[in-house]
């Protein structure tokens, strides 16, 4: 990022800076970008995104709701109901993951790229008896970019812990970005959920106004057989509109395998209203119910402590002046704040390799697929026949896909929350 002089950068043109995404290979971080499309907003804090309609996910452990809307026609199990307020909750979560930078800041931007050791903690405190949720994020490497978080509500015991690395190609005039890891939801003692993150690409660049359109799929996988599919497409592709889905709900992965009606299909925007029919009524479009209205309720922003208590890890503090000088659009001064923050990393990652002490993550460990024994990963990946390699998010095992991901010497490891050390916390407070 440092690379070039101040100069060459304020005459940084949109233009300009295209062609260099164009003939652009790895990390998307290293980019220099016109101060316009920077965000003064790390990536460390975009895990609170999974929990920003928090009701939604805390009605997933709905003991004795039915889900709305119920069609008479339909036998609805504890473990189906449950599943339908697990695909709503994670509905909701798309917009606040994918397009609320455009709300805020009128296009996508470029996140601040989180330092090794970062974190971002905060929590909802909700009213009596649905206690706090509370939401831990850290940076747990730098090259390749990863963050691992961990969202959980001990009164509602309701846990969820997932890690996210997004791995960007350009081809034809396109940005794209695949996502490797998942997020594994568990509601009290038994019911488990793998869910599997879409891949998606960056529209709007040529106008100078990006935003991300998600596509290709994303997977559920409940523990008790349940399976959903949800293929994402955009503008111009089965609907003429932006952020479009369609989900399918089974019984089973085998159900969805053999081709099987599904018990139900909803579709509509992510960003928008989204429609549920049973299977049955689907292609009559026969009875249709609203599913989720994502303009209705506003995202519950979460609460973090001011930045005068926080400490040098946490993002916000961390970030300040970078922030300030993003939001004044001097980019001699992004280039000067920035400068400090990497020098500080690169002091520090020298004096580790001269010690012979390598950082140690805060919260997550690194676990070899085979011995993770802290998750049900395996068995809900197996459940859902995806690959257990090293290959992006969702990939079917034994697929084309994976194949071409494949390399001889990775093997798959995945970053799990590790209770205890936030248990044994002394530094960071909520
Ligand atoms: C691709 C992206 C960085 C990664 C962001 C991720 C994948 C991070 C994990 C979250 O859970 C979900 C998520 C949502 C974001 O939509 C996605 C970002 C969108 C843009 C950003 C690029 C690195 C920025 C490209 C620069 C453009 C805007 C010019």
């Amino acid at each position: 990022d440092t690379s070039s002089s101040s100069t060459d950068v304020a005459n940084f043109t949109w233009t300009k800076f295209i062609k260099n995404i164009a003939s652009f290979k790895g990390d998307l971080s290293s980019l220099t970008a016109p101060p316009f499309i920077l965000s003064p907003v790390s990536l460390t804090e975009f895990s609170q995104y999974w929990s920003e309609h928090p009701d939604l996910l805390l009605a997933a452990n709905n003991a004795g709701a039915q889900f709305e809307p119920k069609f008479d026609n339909v036998e609805y199990s504890d473990e189906l109901n449950q599943f339908l307020f697990v695909v709503k909750w994670f509905i909701s979560t798309l917009k606040s993951q994918y397009s609320s930078r455009n709300e805020s800041m009128g296009s996508e931007k470029k996140p601040l790229n989180p330092f090794l050791g970062e974190v971002f903690v905060g929590k909802w405190e909700h009213k009596e008896p649905q206690g706090t949720t509370v939401c831990l994020s850290e940076q747990v490497s730098h090259h390749p970019p990863i963050t691992a978080y961990s969202i959980f509500n001990d009164t509602n015991k309701i846990s969820l812990q997932g890690y996210n690395q997004a791995k960007p190609t350009f081809s034809s005039a396109m940005l794209s970005v695949k996502q490797f890891g998942h997020a594994l939801l568990k509601i009290g003692d038994f019911n488990e959920y793998l869910l599997t993150l879409p891949s998606l690409h960056i529209e709007g660049l040529i106008a100078a106004s990006p935003y991300v359109e998600l596509d290709g799929k994303s997977f559920i996988q409940g523990s008790f057989g349940h399976f959903a599919v949800i293929d994402f497409f955009g503008k111009g592709w089965m609907s003429g509109k932006k952020n479009s889905f369609k989900c399918k709900i089974y019984n089973s992965k085998s159900d969805y395998d053999c081709d099987e009606k599904p018990l139900f299909v909803i579709s509509g925007q992510w960003s928008g209203i989204s429609t549920i029919y049973t299977g049955d009524d689907e292609k009559k479009k026969k009875n249709p119910q609203e599913f989720y209205d994502a303009s209705r309720i506003p995202a519950e922003q979460l609460q973090v402590k001011p930045i005068e208590e926080q400490t040098e890890f946490e993002s916000r503090r961390a970030w300040k002046d970078v922030a300030a000088a993003i939001k004044e659009g001097d980019f001699n001064k992004i280039h000067q704040t920035k400068t400090v923050l990497e020098e500080a990393q690169r002091t520090l990652r020298k004096n580790e390799d001269e010690s012979g002490n390598s950082w140690e993550t805060r919260w997550f460990d690194l676990i070899p697929v085979d011995e993770d024994n802290r998750s049900s990963f395996m068995k809900l990946a197996t459940l859902a026949q995806l690959s257990l390699e090293d290959v992006p998010s969702g990939t079917i095992a034994g697929s084309k896909d994976e194949a071409k991901w494949l390399k001889d010497d990775a093997f798959a490891q995945h970053w799990r929350f590790n209770r205890q050390k936030w248990d044994d916390e002394k530094d960071i407070t909520l």
